[in-house]
């Protein structure tokens, strides 16, 4: 089989999305936009305590309610024959697991706990009925803040464990103690990067049908096969009587990569009552009980020599987990990890994660997954780093490079990065943007009283998940492959159809999968149907996140592809009466180097494949290939980013001025659907750095249920970006290229805020925690005008000062207890 294109028509051109016209004139089908004949509703009552015993639930009065069909508990669930499943977590150690039911027994941990499901026929009536659940708790104390629930005397969520802390980990490679006391200067931070929600447009939705022993879920999910496995073993069915569909989805940011209560339900008590049950989740219960991200705290200590030359980077992460897990929580902070050297060469890197549960909600994977909260400590620190050494702050990001012929470059870590050329990005960026040019504009201004900044972030990712070996049971752990699969199907005409593993669910697969396919087997996007989102079609797929859909499942559709062509090129050597060797495919024909007469389009080997009257001796019939791939490595995109800011000294806003992007996630598919990924990934980003935040107050409660209060910003609060690429090719597959879903989100947020306290500087601002609300920056402003404090570095030797990032509690030391080994 050969890999080698030979002319590409279609991949590397801006191809408009074929899936557009009916996302945009409304004709795509959300699983609420169907029903089925006897389907009953679902409501769920959910706590309103943080933590509290349920020492009475009473479900009469609601069993009365015209229409309600039934009303279950927790001690209904039989037939749920496991508890939600954790599935991901880091090897080697201990993590506790704290039973989390799909209704709670007993006892709720965080506002929002499902304790009852209401069924009926009316889709109004059920919230009505669950209203009249009444059900008496016994509060206990909530635990919000993620330091004091590691304290001696804080209120211990799971007592069987006696403990908030959840699990130990660490990474590291080379001797972190040394890199740091060989450093002229340590640079010590505590960095808070806050709880975040995903903010997909769309709610959850899930609609289950059983009949006649199959079970079929429709399901706004990013994780159709998976989730179709797990509830297997939920519910005790055979995985092949169980039918999982993801119909148009309307955005995850991976908090759709979850196998939720509420999906556990709606199969469940589908099979009980033997009708269909739906669920729509509102946009509060979307905020309430739809996963969370980030909510760390880190302490980072970074070293240097006086000349600029690294020399370690520790950071021990206090993880808040919220008080049940769902599929990966605890894996999230340890991605992390592994890019915690960003594109530097540190000696030495070391990184102490410890898991801590309090009366929240889960966090798990939000876009970027671990890798923005590594980005922001280390470009945070950097920043910080070169005004300590008096230096230029891109010319101590050049010194430390991993240089370009370094590559495929093994780090102490001992995670090898594949290709990277990070002075190119970096020297791309600078063509955009001149940076003495904005000096003296910045000098002008300041004159006038404008604080303008700019602030800068160089970041390499992982992605592309992920080489079996390494993310497995006998690697890190997770009880899977992490291969894909793609299945490339031409039909008797001579069109074609995808079927791929991968499960799109806003990243314009169709188009990209499409454009590969067609320069391989000869024919248009357009005709190639790409299918995908349902575990009936085609083979087991593992799903889209980790920005692995094309690095993985283009990669294994384009693998498929060539197989197809290399079948089509025997049957058309066999009826043009050449080798096989000398076909090639030009311009959609299979024709006979030199001889441009002979050449067959397509339709004309299909017809021959379906109708095998003369195919060559032995050959089966058909045409059609299947292909599972299992990379050898990850990929590791990377980039460099520029924001100009100016900051409102009176009132404390921030307003985006510019925001460059320059990014390679190796050779274009599609340059228009990277350009829309970066848009959206720094989007992300942004209402992270400046609006953005879940908020629980000290009883738990959260005040943040609507966009409004989570202040989610619109296109209105957003700049217009401006994008560049350079392209690097990735040795790890055929295609050359790596990730670029999440590119924008882990560049970013150091990017705009260290932007923010270029501006502030001269008011002796030297350091801020995100959101950059008007409120934290004002604040930060006044405290830095008061008292003139802000972090310091040490000379080695000599003593760390406090913070100035207007965080109240720790200085920069971590707590010792909980320490990670
Ligand atoms: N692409 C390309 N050429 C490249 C690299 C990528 O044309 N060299 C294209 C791909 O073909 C694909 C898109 O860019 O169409 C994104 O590809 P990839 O980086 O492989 O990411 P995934 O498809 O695996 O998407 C997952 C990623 C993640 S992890 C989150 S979170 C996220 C994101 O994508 N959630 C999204 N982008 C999103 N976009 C939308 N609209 N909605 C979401 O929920």
């Amino acid at each position: 089989m050969t890999t080698q294109v030979q002319q590409e028509r279609f991949v590397g051109k801006a191809l408009r999305r074929k899936e557009d016209p009916r996302l945009i004139t409304g004709r795509a089908t959300y699983t609420d936009d169907m029903s089925i004949p006897g389907m009953l509703y679902a409501a769920i009552v959910r706590s309103t305590e943080a933590h509290a015993r349920i020492t009475s639930i009473d479900t009469s009065e609601a069993k009365q309610h015209p229409g309600v069909a039934a009303v279950f508990t927790g001690d209904d669930l039989e037939g749920v024959e496991a508890p939600i499943p954790m599935v991901w977590a880091p090897p080697g150690v201990e993590v506790k697991v704290p039973e989390h039911w799909p209704l709670a027994k007993g006892k709720v941990g965080y506002v929002g706990h499902a304790v009852a499901l209401v069924l009926g026929t009316d889709k109004y009536g059920v919230i009505d009925a669950a209203e009249k659940v009444i059900v008496d708790y016994e509060p206990l104390p909530a635990v919000v803040d993620v330091e004091k629930a590691l304290e001696d005397g804080s209120p211990v969520i799971h007592e069987e464990y006696g403990t908030n802390k959840c699990f130990e980990w660490s990474l590291g490679g080379g001797d972190i103690e040394a890199a740091l006391n060989e450093a002229d200067v340590v640079v010590e931070r505590r960095v808070v990067n806050h709880r975040t929600a995903g903010g997909a447009i769309e709610c959850r939705v899930h609609l289950a049908d059983y009949r006649a022993g199959n079970l079929t879920l429709w399901s706004s999910t990013q994780i159709p096969h998976i989730l179709q496995l797990l509830l297997s073993l939920q519910l005790g069915m055979s995985e092949e009587k169980i039918r999982v569909i993801a119909p148009e989805v309307g955005g995850g940011f991976g908090s759709k990569l979850q196998c939720y209560p509420e999906e556990v339900l709606v199969c469940w008590a589908a099979r009980k009552l033997g009708r269909a049950i739906k669920w729509t989740e509102t946009r509060s219960e979307n905020m309430t009980t739809t996963h969370h991200g980030r909510d760390q705290v880190a302490y980072v200590r970074m070293g240097a020599k006086r000349d600029g030359t690294l020399t370690g980077i520790h950071s021990r992460i206090i993880q808040d987990l919220g008080s049940y897990h769902l599929i990966e929580g605890p894996v999230i902070p340890c991605l992390g990890a592994f890019v915690m050297s960003g594109p530097y060469k540190f000696p030495a890197v070391q990184t102490d994660i410890v898991g801590v549960f309090t009366t929240k909600f889960a966090t798990d994977a939000i876009r970027g997954a671990g890798r923005p909260e590594a980005t922001h400590m280390i470009e945070m620190c950097m920043d910080q780093m070169a005004d300590e050494l008096g230096m230029d702050r891109l010319e101590l990001r050049r010194k430390n490079f991993i240089p370009k012929d370094e590559f495929p470059a093994e780090l102490p870590l001992g995670v090898i990065y594949d290709s990277g050329d990070y002075e190119g990005t970096l020297d791309k960026l600078l063509e955009h943007v001149d940076v003495d040019a904005f000096r003296k504009e910045q000098a002008e201004l300041r004159e006038r009283g404008v604080y303008r900044g700019i602030g800068f972030s160089t970041w390499v990712e992982i992605c592309g998940l992920a080489p079996s070996r390494v993310v497995g049971p006998g690697g890190f752990g997770l009880q899977a492959g992490y291969w894909e699969s793609a299945q490339v199907r031409v039909n008797p005409s001579g069109t074609a159809t995808l079927f791929t593993g991968s499960s799109p669910h806003g990243q314009g697969h169709e188009t990209t999968f499409a454009q590969i396919v067609a320069d391989r087997i000869g024919c248009t996007p357009e005709q190639v149907e790409v299918i995908h989102g349902d575990t009936d079609m085609g083979p087991f797929g593992m799903g889209t996140y980790g920005s692995r859909s094309l690095a993985v499942g283009g990669e294994s559709a384009a693998r498929a592809a060539e197989k197809v062509r290399a079948k089509a090129s025997e049957i058309a050597a066999h009826l043009l009466e050449a080798a096989p060797e000398d076909i090639e495919l030009n311009d959609g024909k299979y024709q006979v180097r030199g001889s441009p007469d002979k050449a067959m389009g397509l339709a004309d080997i299909a017809g021959a494949a379906y109708i095998p009257e003369d195919l060559p001796e032995g050959m089966e019939p058909g045409l059609s290939e299947q292909t599972f791939y299992d990379p050898e490595n990850f990929v590791w995109p990377f980039g460099a980013h520029a924001c100009v800011v100016d900051v409102d000294v009176e009132t404390g806003k921030v307003d985006i001025v510019r925001y460059v992007a320059v990014d390679d996630c190796g050779p274009a598919i599609n340059p228009l659907l990277i350009d829309g990924q970066v848009h959206g990934g720094i989007a992300h980003a942004l209402g992270q750095a400046l609006f953005e935040q879940v908020v629980y107050d000290e009883d738990g409660q959260l005040v943040t249920g609507t966009f409004v209060d989570y202040a989610l910003p619109t296109a209105a609060e957003l700049p217009s970006f401006e994008t560049d690429r350079t392209e690097t090719p990735s040795p790890t597959n055929s295609l050359g290229v790596k990730g670029i879903g999440e590119a924008g989100t882990i560049a970013c947020s150091p990017t705009v805020t260290n932007g923010v306290i270029d501006a502030l500087k001269p008011l002796g601002v030297t350091w801020i925690d995100m959101p950059l609300t008007p409120m934290r920056v004002w604040q930060t402003i006044q405290e830095a005008r008061g008292s003139g404090t802000g972090p310091r570095a040490t000379e080695q030797g000599t003593q760390v000062d406090g913070h100035g990032s207007g965080s109240a509690g720790s200085g920069p030391t971590a707590p010792s207890e909980g320490g990670a080994s």
